[in-house]
């Protein structure tokens, strides 16, 4: 029976666009590109647009649309042109940082590692130009500005790997290149080179955090799901009212494990652990290389890895299978 299942039984309205309250600053309109999508219903809203651009939309598109070009201008050069050849090749394709040879120097040739800089400088435009599009959409909405904060800290992480810690250290060499799995290398390569991540105890947190906001989105999700029979989703009206799905729901968690969060605060909740992924992560990427060198050398002097007399991974293997030394 699909009676209660509401993901099925959703009513599609059809009619004259809903073009949404106005903006309280004044701002500019929005485009009145608007249609509908059935499928795009099943899934979530089947109205599509109106969509807002604004200038700060038309330069951060035109920046890193001009970035994505330089990416596949240099992919396209770097197979001579061949079409087939950039297909077949697309993922091993990477537009890399100059060498350390040139410092963390501006004027860089650009079949040097040039290129890289522009495409760097180019989508940062466009990301913080994104970024000051989510902060003016939110108040010309008249919204808070949870949005704007949270991508600001995955933008933080961004900054960090490409551009801050490359700055700290005076080279562009060690910013993350431009390749599907260039950037693979990259990630693993990092880690080899300063004594093992996962000793890097912000990154341990960055995870915490990553695996804590899918278990926490995957609990919400699951509680307002099961609670649509008495309209969960409401969650605002269902905040005050007694005998409800918010009460239903809260029960159930403090049955489960003696403790729930509240219709408003499993949302703080989730924001916070999103937030610190990057910001834990970002702090974990800049203090390698600039403020310590080895990860595990630095755990072993923590009182956390197995301690050897040099930095000897065999020890802590042997040790951890029981056969010591
Ligand atoms: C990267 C930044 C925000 C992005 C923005 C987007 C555009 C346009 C277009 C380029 C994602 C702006 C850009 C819109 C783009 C073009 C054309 C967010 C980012 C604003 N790790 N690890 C993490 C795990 C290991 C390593 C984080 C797990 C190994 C390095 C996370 C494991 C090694 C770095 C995480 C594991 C290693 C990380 C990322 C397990 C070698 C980082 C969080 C189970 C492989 C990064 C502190 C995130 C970091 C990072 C998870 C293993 C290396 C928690 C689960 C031991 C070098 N790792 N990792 O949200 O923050 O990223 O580290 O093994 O730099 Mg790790």
């Amino acid at each position: 029976m699909a009676t209660y299942q509401n993901i099925f039984t959703q009513v599609q309205v059809k009619a004259a666009p809903e073009m949404g309250v106005p903006h309280l600053d004044g701002s500019e309109g929005r485009l009145p590109f608007t249609g509908y999508s059935y499928w795009m219903g099943k899934i979530g809203q089947a109205q599509l647009g109106p969509i807002y651009l604004g200038w700060l939309g038309v330069i951060s598109l035109a920046f890193g649309g001009m970035a994505l070009f330089i990416i596949g201008m240099n992919f396209a050069a770097q197979v001579n042109w061949s079409p087939q050849a950039f297909m077949r090749e697309f993922f091993w394709l990477s537009l890399d940082p100059p060498g350390p040879e040139y410092g963390f120097s501006p004027f860089v040739p650009l079949e040097k590692g040039g290129w890289f800089i522009m495409t760097g400088a180019f989508l940062t435009i466009s990301v913080l130009c994104w970024w000051a599009r989510t902060y003016y959409r939110a108040k010309a909405l008249g919204m808070g500005m949870h949005i704007p904060w949270a991508f600001a800290s995955a933008i933080w992480l961004f900054l960090v790997l490409g551009f801050i810690r490359p700055m700290l250290l005076g080279s562009w060499a060690e910013a993350v290149p431009y390749g599907i799995f260039s950037h693979l290398d990259w990630t693993n390569n990092f880690s080899l080179v300063y004594g093992n991540l996962f000793y890097n105890p912000f990154h341990a947190l960055s995870i915490v955090f990553l695996y804590g906001s899918a278990l926490l989105f995957a609990m919400h999700g699951a509680t307002i799901l099961a609670l649509g029979r008495y309209g969960g989703e409401r969650e605002i009206e269902q905040i005050t009212d007694r005998g409800t799905a918010a009460e239903r729901g809260a029960l159930y968690w403090r049955w489960v494990m003696g403790f729930n969060a509240s219709f408003e605060s499993i949302h703080r909740w989730a924001w916070w652990f999103a937030v610190l992924v990057t910001l834990t992560g970002g702090i974990g990427i800049l203090l390698t290389g600039t403020v310590v060198d080895n990860w595990y050398i630095w755990a072993q002097e923590h009182y956390y890895a197995p301690t050897g007399e040099n930095y000897d991974v065999s020890d802590a293997v042997a040790g951890a299978s029981g056969q010591g030394k």
